[in-house]
């Protein structure tokens, strides 16, 4: 049973280490949204909205989630009894188009505060079982193919047990090629962010020799029959981001065969009751998944990995240890990973199992609204 009494929204900036380049855009300073949800009884739950500075990953941006969540989202939940957090999707969902990212937010930050309620780890309330996942480093797109051997090099030192590689035509297969030559036998992977055509797959097609564990979301986002015919032309299996935003399109991506992996973003989809039936459903048809992620500070993080906990989550995540990031966290302890490339799960620990840094989130912010249910709901 949660009642969510009031929710503390926030955007603060937060600096990344190096600047991240993708085929549609660079970002060199995050704007992070931070939903703090009050339950009546003063346990509070925590989320981050992945929602991007500009609309080049999907519509979504700060601005967009951050009045779809006070106008629309939060008055959903706010003031009202809800059985279960796997009720809140449905609630959020019913006749509000789009805006997964805002509703996922809320959904999510539910969660957590079911998971506090019952005074259970955010990992096992929502059905994972790992105490470990495995982590991957996604590489922005650098200057020249030496830049990126360099980068990648430094990673494959760190432990990461997947590199990814951006791509985007112009620095794609002298980069790739690069890339393999000095790695060697690592397993690397090319994320395109729909910068392709369909016209464009014979120039794809060579990356085929490359011997890439994927290359993900080559085309564009509702391109699920381009992809399929994709498929068919290369030996190499797609993956899907961009084009997965809830189950029927995993359902589509499975019947047309537009690819034979899916890269699962909570943020994307709406939320944890979608990520995890979009993770069933690929387990069931024997498709692998991973966790994507979102430039995440150590909250948005914190829910990743809970998710990547799940048992079908096969290969490793965009998951990177904070320090990857940030030079300083807005959690502590921060996110780390052994050597081996893993990063554990704080399963023992209630909630996300870390804890939020209360006043560095302070400093850091740029913008606060408060808001609260209605007294009474007038029909
Ligand atoms: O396509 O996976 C993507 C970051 C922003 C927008 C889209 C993507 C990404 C990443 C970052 O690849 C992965 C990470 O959070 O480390
Ligand atoms: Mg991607």
């Amino acid at each position: 049973m949660i009642h969510i009494g009031r929710i503390e929204l926030r955007e603060i900036r937060l600096r990344l280490k190096e600047p991240f380049r993708i085929s549609s855009g660079v970002c060199e300073e995050r704007r992070i949204t931070l939903l703090e949800l009050v339950d009546a009884s003063g346990a509070s739950g925590w989320s981050e909205c992945v929602a991007g500075e500009l609309p080049n990953y999907s519509a979504e941006t700060v601005e967009t989630a951050w009045h779809a969540i006070k106008t629309w989202l939060a008055p959903r939940v706010l003031g009202r009894t809800i059985a279960g957090p796997e009720l809140v999707c449905d609630i959020l969902g019913r006749d509000i188009c789009g805006h997964n990212m805002a509703k996922a937010a809320v959904e999510m930050g539910c969660w957590d505060v079911a998971a506090r309620l019952m005074r259970v780890s955010l990992s096992r309330l929502l059905g994972g079982t790992r105490d470990r996942v495995p982590t991957g480093i996604s590489i922005g797109i650098q200057s020249d193919p030496d830049a990126l051997v360099e980068r990648a090099r430094r990673a494959v030192a760190d432990g990461y047990r997947k590199i990814k590689v951006k791509i985007r035509p112009g620095a794609d297969v002298d980069y790739v090629r690069a890339a393999r030559s000095a790695l060697g036998g690592v397993d690397l992977m090319a994320d395109a962010n729909s910068a392709y055509r369909l016209a464009d797959a014979d120039h794809l097609k060579q990356l085929d020799a490359f011997d890439l564990i994927m290359i993900e979301q080559p085309l564009g986002r509702d391109d699920l029959i381009r992809h399929a015919e994709l498929q068919r032309r290369l030996r190499t299996p797609i993956c899907l981001d961009e084009s997965i935003t809830d189950l029927e399109k995993c359902e589509d991506m499975i019947a047309l065969g537009s690819a034979r992996i899916v890269n699962i973003k909570p943020g994307r989809v709406g939320g944890f009751a979608a990520a995890k039936a979009i993770h069933d459903l690929c387990q069931q048809y024997g498709v692998p998944v991973w966790c994507g992620g979102m430039l995440e500070s150590g909250i948005g993080r914190a829910h990743n990995i809970a998710l990547a906990s799940l048992p079908n989550f096969s290969l490793p995540g965009d998951l990177s240890p904070s320090a990857r990031y940030w030079e300083r966290d807005i959690v502590t302890p921060e996110w780390t990973m052994d050597a081996e490339g893993m990063v554990t799960v704080p399963a023992g620990r209630i909630g996300f199992g870390v804890d939020v840094d209360m006043d560095r989130i302070d400093d850091l912010t740029v913008r606060h609204e408060t808001l609260h249910g209605r007294a009474t709901v007038v029909a």
